[in-house]
């Protein structure tokens, strides 16, 4: 997808400090982090939010959580704790329209 900055961090043409990736799916350090683990979590694809994903196409959605699962042990936070945040459009505050989901860890979080 032209101008998303997602896509491009997929494709090579923008940086970003990866700390996973498959033949479909992306981890990789937000760039504003909000807690001492932030990993963004993304399939390849571009698909706008989990709305614009088809009932045929939800596996990938499995697969970003057996990556989330593993994310999360190798970057520690699997016993202590994390969580898992996705935004979705304008009501959701989703600012980047490639959906992602965020893992949030690395200390005791604010709840909701
Ligand atoms: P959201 O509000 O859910 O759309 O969160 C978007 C997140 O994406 C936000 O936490 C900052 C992050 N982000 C935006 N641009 C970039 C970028 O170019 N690189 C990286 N690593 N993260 C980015």
């Amino acid at each position: 997808m032209e101008n998303c900055i997602f896509c491009k961090i997929v494709n090579g043409e923008l940086p970003s400090s990866k700390v996973y990736e498959d033949d479909k799916v992306l981890a990789f350090k937000d760039i504003n982090p909000q807690a001492p683990v932030h990993i963004l979590v993304i399939p390849k694809k571009h698909y706008d939010s989990i709305i614009d994903i088809d009932d045929s196409e939800m596996d990938i959605v499995a697969h970003v959580h057996v990556v989330i699962n593993k994310v999360a042990r190798e970057m520690g936070v699997a016993q202590t704790g994390f969580r898992i945040i996705n935004n979705c459009g304008e009501d959701g505050c989703q600012e980047v329209k490639h959906i992602h989901y965020h893992i949030l860890g690395g200390k005791k979080l604010r709840s909701l």
